[in-house]
């Protein structure tokens, strides 16, 4: 029997989502999608068989077809949504961010906590993406030694109408902030935010490009250039300084043309190409794994730790001056 997936949030990630269960996952299938916007949901449901729309996720946990929940709304109505799923005992995948803050995200651990069993996958698909599981593979080796520094290129085209400053450190700078614990396994210590020139292209207010400084654990340092409106493409690049070697994944996959004196290749337009491959790998995992009835990926503890370094982000991103990060202690249900 395919797992009956509702999707919550039908906007640019929800869409690919509901094509992507309806499309290329199997064993799944698209039972609900709900968004506050009745009109979109209608859309969508109508061109999926057995599909229902419903503009509130409660709704949609509720009925009889729902037996897993993607959340893809923004992440200002996770906590709530992620509450509901819990106190039904559903499995979630949840978008990232997990909640825009550290003490939300503090109330998802708790309240899993009290479930008894892990229930939530967060959506952190850079962890699925080939280039970065080889990079991690190879930082494990010891032949690397340890790893002193990272270096991490993110850049965006452009950023959708209503974007924030703080959303560059919340939305995208998240996902450095979850690589780079998984690629080291460690904490993050604290953040430091740069701001250099700002191109004129980015909305009035917003101070872009910006250079987000992470300490970790074991004093390895590592920065963030995130670009919101470079304009030429979606490029995300990270480069590894070890002690005995330095590894670099680019993303430049498709084929270099030589030809009249010049070579080249593409740029990828979006984060939805550029990670393809690892959104697909991402949620058939999910999948597989609810139907076995366990939860695997990255935790809720995983998406805490990254709200809890995105506050300091966005404090230091305010006042201009380093930040230390706190967490509690990590629980035994986590380790
Ligand atoms: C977006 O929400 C994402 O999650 C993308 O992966 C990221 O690259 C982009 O900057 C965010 O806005």
């Amino acid at each position: 029997q395919a797992l009956g997936i509702a999707v919550v949030g039908t906007g640019k990630m929800g869409a690919d989502h509901v094509r992507r269960i309806h499309q290329v996952v199997s064993g799944a299938r698209v039972t609900a999608v709900v968004d506050i916007e009745a009109e979109r949901a209608r859309t969508l449901a109508d061109g999926i068989e057995g599909c229902t729309a419903y503009t509130e996720p409660a709704a949609a946990m509720a009925a009889q077809d729902v037996d897993a929940v993607l959340l893809a709304s923004p992440g200002p109505a996770h906590e709530a949504a992620l509450l509901e799923a819990l106190g039904r005992d559903l499995p979630v995948l949840c978008e990232k961010p997990l909640t825009p803050d550290a003490a939300s995200a503090l109330r998802v651990l708790e309240a899993e906590q009290r479930l008894g069993h892990r229930r939530v996958q967060v959506g952190f698909m850079r962890r699925y993406d080939a280039e970065y599981m080889e990079l991690r593979r190879l930082l494990a080796r010891e032949d690397l030694g340890r790893t002193l520094m990272l270096h991490h290129r993110h850049r965006n085209p452009a950023m959708p109408a209503g974007f924030t400053e703080e959303m560059l450190i919340n939305d995208s700078v998240v996902h450095e902030t979850d690589v780079t614990r998984w690629l080291l396994d460690q904490e993050i210590t604290a953040v430091t935010v740069h701001k250099p020139a700002a191109t004129s292209y980015a909305p009035a207010g917003m101070n872009d490009p910006q250079l987000v400084l992470f300490e970790t654990e074991a004093g390895a340092l590592v920065d963030v250039e995130i670009f919101g409106h470079c304009g030429y493409g979606y490029q995300v690049q990270a480069e590894a300084v070890c002690e005995r070697g330095v590894v670099r994944i680019d993303g430049e996959q498709g084929p270099r043309l030589t030809a009249a004196g010049r070579w080249g290749g593409c740029v990828t337009p979006d984060y939805l190409e550029r990670f393809a491959d690892a959104y697909d790998r991402e949620v058939q995992a999910w999948a597989d794994a609810t139907r076995r009835g366990e939860t695997t990926g990255p935790t809720v503890w995983d998406g805490y730790a990254a709200a809890a370094v995105c506050e300091a982000g966005v404090l230091s991103q305010r006042e201009g001056r380093r930040v230390e990060v706190e967490l509690i202690e990590r629980p035994a249900f986590y380790r």
